[in-house]
């Protein structure tokens, strides 16, 4: 959490990234003060260490002066959960949702058996995400083995309280929702992405949402089974006249502080609905 003690505090870009057996094991992104940055790298150290799918071969950190003209704020995108009573229903209504934004069927198919298969290309995790043409489904990462990491994103002091807040009486503060929501909402502030797709590659952790401008960050309880350690992203764009460096340089490297939470929902029953395409 940053802290602003003075409203001249400087703020840094805190990343780790670590590997276990030559694949990607956890990352982490931050925007702290410099009062901060020690106590924040201890606990990104810590996780990395104590990862539920094993501990940490390598692990590397970097801190990186924000200029203060480059911070833009924004608002959180609304969450609300949908029940599915398995991983293949909630796979069939993401599907369902991304199709409703745009996505065609070949792209939303095409994202889902990549992560069910392990989105990198040995199979094992990616360290960012895949970078899916909407229409046609092609992968368009310079990259496929790594992908396109978002990153440099994070909530106010303020903004984190509130949404700790909001989540708790729903079961949900915890760090995979914060720091997901958080992500999404980077992720589709750029103009050229449609939709996103992920779930969790964490063994314990089944979770998984679709996000998009119009219906916000939708979460599915079940979008794999427990134990499964693949998992990952597809972010879905628009692929004509795509500037693939621009948009890539905007989802690594431009700078969003948070300041304002959206809605927190309920949880509704998902019903299976006409789709779009
Ligand atoms: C992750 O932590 O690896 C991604 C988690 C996505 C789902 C978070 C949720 O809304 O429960
Ligand atoms: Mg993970």
């Amino acid at each position: 959490m940053i802290i602003f003690r003075f409203m001249s505090d400087s703020i840094y870009s805190l990343r780790m990234h670590a590997n276990r057996q030559g694949s990607h094991l956890s990352g982490c992104e931050r925007l702290a003060v410099a009062q901060d940055l020690e106590r924040l790298a201890a606990e990104m150290v810590g996780r990395a260490l104590r990862h539920p799918r094993g501990r940490a071969e390598q692990i590397r950190l970097s801190v990186d002066l924000v200029p203060t003209e480059a911070i833009r704020h924004g608002r959180l995108l609304d969450l609300h959960t949908l029940h599915v009573d398995d991983y293949r229903q909630g796979r069939q209504a993401a599907r369902q949702l991304l199709l409703g934004a745009g996505v065609q069927v070949l792209a939303a198919d095409a994202a889902i058996a990549g992560i069910a298969q392990g989105a990198a290309v040995n199979g094992c995790s990616m360290r960012g995400a895949m970078l899916v043409d909407a229409v046609t489904g092609a992968r368009l990462e310079a990259d496929p083995s790594r992908g396109v990491r978002a990153s440099r994103m994070d909530l106010t002091p303020a903004a984190e309280g509130e949404l700790r807040r909001r989540l708790a009486p729903r079961g949900l503060d915890n760090p995979h929702v914060r720091e997901a929501l958080v992500l999404a909402t980077k992720v589709l502030s750029a103009p050229q992405v449609l939709a996103e797709l992920c779930w969790s590659d964490d063994p314990d952790y089944t979770a998984g949402y679709v996000a998009t401008r119009d219906r916000g960050y939708v979460r599915f309880p079940h979008l794999k089974p427990l134990g499964d350690e693949r998992g990952g992203r597809a972010f879905f764009v628009r692929g004509a006249g795509l500037d693939l460096d621009a948009l890539s340089g905007f989802l690594e490297h431009s700078v969003l502080l948070i300041d304002e939470v959206g809605e927190i929902g309920g949880t509704s029953i998902w019903k299976e609905g006409p789709c779009a395409n």
